[in-house]
């Protein structure tokens, strides 16, 4: 009978370890798992909420995070990423800041066996096989949205004539690429609509005051119906040249821009901005979770996009559903 009860408690010791073995924390056992993070810089709102994302998912997933910030210096992220090879890190996560020229330090990485996951940008090369997997906006249906909201205001006021200028971020970035090709996709060919200029605001507030500064010793507030914006951090640079205009041409303005960052849902709430192009910054968890499924001999999908939409002054900007980040 003793021996019984000892069974059952022995039993139950065993059942009460497996309990614990199962619930046991899954961090503790990526610890070995190092990540290495070329972060392009520190430009603009999203980015900064972006590296935020990143070092919390690491920490989450309890994977190492080697991060390294380029300042928007390409050499810098050739650099960083030769340092993760000579580290060997686990898997490289980089956000190249232009599409070219990527070709010889990937083609390093993959001799050195360590795949590379692509964060928010995309790089342009004839060979796929560099990258593992791609992960980020789709900036070409962005920027189809951004023309989109441009039709459907038109035809709401009846406009027949608009003259757009457009702000861009950095040269050769996807963002910039697509955000432009998409929205020109949308309004080419619609007889009311003419770009009258493109202006390099490289994704930096003090860039897109500048630039506003410029169209409007160009054109006048007058002579400028729309604001396309590529980022919230330049059009709120923008913004504050504006806003310190006696003109009411530059309240008359149209101002789109693309992210959604708290400053620029305010803004657009106010009734400063007419519409906000959604971009999540928040990818870290969805970065982590393709490193885990790497790391678990799981087959990736080349291109993953997350969901995003639009707010407007369509939109009851009332509805809690509509905040910055
Ligand atoms: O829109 C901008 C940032 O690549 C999506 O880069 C990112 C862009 C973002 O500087 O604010």
């Amino acid at each position: 009978m003793r021996r019984g009860i000892m069974l059952g408690v022995l039993l139950m010791a065993l059942i009460f370890l497996g309990g614990c073995a199962g619930k046991q924390d899954p961090a503790a056992d990526n610890a070995s798992i190092v990540v290495g993070f070329s972060q392009l810089g520190a430009e603009s709102s999203w980015r900064i909420a972006n590296t935020a994302s990143m070092e919390e998912a690491a920490k989450e997933y309890g994977y190492g995070l080697m991060m390294e910030n380029a300042n928007q210096k390409q050499e810098k992220q050739i650099d960083a990423i030769r340092s993760f090879i000579a580290y060997r890190v686990d898997v490289i996560v980089f956000s190249p800041i232009v599409e070219t020229g990527w070709d010889n330090v990937l083609r390093e990485a993959k001799q050195a066996g360590i795949p590379v996951i692509l964060m928010d940008r995309m790089i342009e090369t004839q060979d796929d096989s560099l990258y593992t997997a791609y992960i980020g906006a789709d900036f070409y249906a962005e920027g189809r949205r951004a023309g989109e909201y441009l039709v459907r205001k038109a035809d709401a006021a009846g406009a027949e004539h608009l003259r757009i200028a457009e702000i861009c971020g950095t040269t050769d970035s996807t963002p910039m690429r697509d955000r432009q090709r998409g929205f020109m996709d949308v309004i080419r060919g619609d007889g009311r609509f003419t770009v009258i200029d493109s202006v390099d605001g490289d994704f930096l507030r003090s860039k897109g005051e500048e630039c506003m500064r410029e169209l409007l010793d160009k054109y006048g507030a007058g002579g400028i119906d729309v604001i396309y914006s590529h980022n919230d951090s330049m059009t709120l640079g923008a913004l504050d040249v504006l806003d310190k205009l006696d003109d009411p041409a530059a309240k008359e303005m149209i101002l789109i821009t693309v992210d959604g960052e708290k400053e620029a849902v305010d803004a657009l709430k106010a009734g400063r901005i007419n519409c906000v192009v959604q971009c999540t910054p928040h990818l870290g968890p969805a970065v982590m979770k393709l490193v885990g499924d790497l790391k678990a001999g799981k087959e990736l999908d080349k291109v993953n996009h997350p969901d995003e939409g639009i707010f407007s002054d369509f939109d009851n900007l009332n509805d809690p559903a509509v905040e910055g980040f």
